[in-house]
């Protein structure tokens, strides 16, 4: 193990891993961003004996301490935006504005959460019994286990660290395998701005050995999961055996509808940028794009002129709009979806080749399809890269129940200057989310988070609707 590994963090100390794992730059795969731990089953099971051991203390402690850190540590994120915005595009391929506005995402959730931590009460309610109360309130839940993806590699740790501690429960995280660069950074953050040993651990490693070990110990109380439907439906059968809190995030097949009477330029721009933008790689990208007759032929041709716009190229370089793919076997499966789309009947009206830069990276032509219907695999199924498939509807009747026929539930997004279409669809997208005007992807840190169907289980993230899951909630009766 050389001196540049960047070791795990329990019970307040860096330990080496059992192995390590190069973290490589997908833009450009020469470039080696460091050697990072790899824990076995044994050191999850010491973070999580260390996150056991502090959570008494932490849980009754002072809030105001517990404000004061979460405080340091976004204004430390907010600080340093631009080094972990880089960091953040160099492992994971996304360009550097992007990059640089998560981490101000991620700075500004612990900073709405330092604050949540002092907003926190219950309440007294009479009883139905003369001279007895009774009080509602909050506990935290105990040694919450986290397991973060890859595609939002610093504001997806932020949006389940920052809860977790501020309501009072002891945390083990796991990051992804593929950036585990971001999450060491919060780590690092957190290590110094207070937080007693073992109120925070971070364990490094593959899922199938530390996720696995989080899902299986009777000492963590919750587990919160962004990632995969397969991998998320295999968590949620073992916490749910053991009677553990689980959250999960998980797909997308996000609609986009497009309406006759749409403003063309928004409604390409919140295609484009929808489907598009951070390569694709985001549970809310539109992959649907769902268009009317009377527009579908110019929305279509606008799209394409805008995509043939676009720079794809080196994630950190500036000018770039479209970074490479996070790695060859995201892309093997984008190529594959493309194959699967032309086979099925589809049209590559865009793209969708595989390009050559100067840098040997993980590069892809975004690419569209049209004249897909919704019994497709592509249109079914969540490809996470840059590929969306227009799908023709008759009117807004049968635009909405294409939107609603899929298996998820995440986002979905209306394009028309239609009130009485856009406040009906915000009723009847059968969606945790619910965008007019505005792109299925992006959304603001202090509002609720989550799907219905596949998308999404359990109670949802972010905002003040955090609580739901970090926290359990007590009755007490009280007779003078
Ligand atoms: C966004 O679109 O701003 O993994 C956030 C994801 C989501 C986050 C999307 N959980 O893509």
């Amino acid at each position: 193990m050389t001196a540049s590994t960047f070791r795990n963090y329990i019970a307040g100390e860096w330990v080496a891993g059992a192995t390590v794992t190069v973290n490589r730059n997908p833009s450009d795969v020469s470039d080696v961003i460091g050697e990072y731990a790899q824990a076995d089953a044994a050191q999850a099971g010491a973070a999580i004996a260390a996150a056991k051991q502090a959570f008494p203390a932490w849980a009754t402690g002072s809030i105001q301490e517990r404000a004061n850190i979460l405080d340091r540590a976004g204004n430390e994120i907010l600080a340093r935006k631009d080094e972990l915005g880089r960091l953040l595009s160099r492992e994971e391929g996304k360009t550097l504005p992007e990059g640089v506005g998560e981490a101000m995402r991620a700075g500004n959730i612990f900073k709405f959460f330092a604050g949540e931590v002092l907003r926190t009460g219950g309440e007294k309610i009479p009883s139905v019994r003369p001279g007895v109360d009774v009080e509602v309130t909050r506990e935290p839940l105990g040694v919450i286990g986290l397991i973060t993806p890859w595609n939002f590699p610093i504001a997806i740790p932020a949006w389940k660290l920052a809860p977790a501690l501020a309501y009072g429960n002891t945390v083990v995280m796991k990051p992804a395998d593929l950036v585990p660069g971001c999450a060491w950074a919060l780590a690092d953050i957190l290590a110094r701005a207070g937080l007693p040993a073992g109120v925070f651990n971070l364990v490094m490693g593959r899922g199938s050995v530390v996720g696995e070990a989080m899902v299986a110990h009777p000492d963590v109380a919750g587990l919160s999961f962004t990632g995969s439907v397969a991998t998320g439906r295999g968590i949620a059968a073992k916490a749910i055996a053991r009677m553990a809190k689980v959250q999960l995030e998980m797909g997308g097949k996000n609609p986009l509808v497009v309406l006759d009477d749409a403003d063309l330029a928004t409604a390409v721009n919140c295609a484009v940028q929808g489907a598009y933008f951070s390569t694709g790689q985001r549970c809310t990208a539109s992959s649907r794009l769902i268009v009317t007759e009377g527009i579908h032929d110019r929305f279509v041709a606008a799209v394409k002129d805008k995509l043939a716009a676009l720079k794809v190229d080196d994630a950190l370089a500036p000018g770039t709009d479209l970074g490479p793919v996070v790695d060859q076997s995201q892309l093997d499966t984008d190529l594959s979806y493309i194959e699967v789309g032309r086979g099925e009947g589809a049209k590559l009206a865009f793209g969708g080749e595989r390009l050559g830069k100067a840098k040997e990276g993980y590069y892809l032509a975004p690419a569209l399809f049209t004249e897909a219907t919704n019994a497709m695999r592509i249109a079914r199924e969540e490809i996470f890269g840059p590929v969306a498939a227009v799908i023709r509807a008759k009117n807004y009747d049968e635009a909405l129940a294409i939107a609603n026929d899929t298996p998820f539930g995440l986002c979905s997004g209306i394009v028309t200057n239609s009130l009485k279409h856009a406040a009906h669809f915000k009723r009847h997208a059968e969606a945790g989310m619910v965008m007019v005007n505005l792109p299925t992807a992006g959304v603001d840190y202090h509002v609720p988070f989550g799907g219905r169907k596949g998308s999404s289980y359990g109670p949802r993230e972010q905002g003040r609707y955090a609580a739901e899951f970090y926290t359990v909630v007590k009755t007490a009766y009280i007779a003078p």
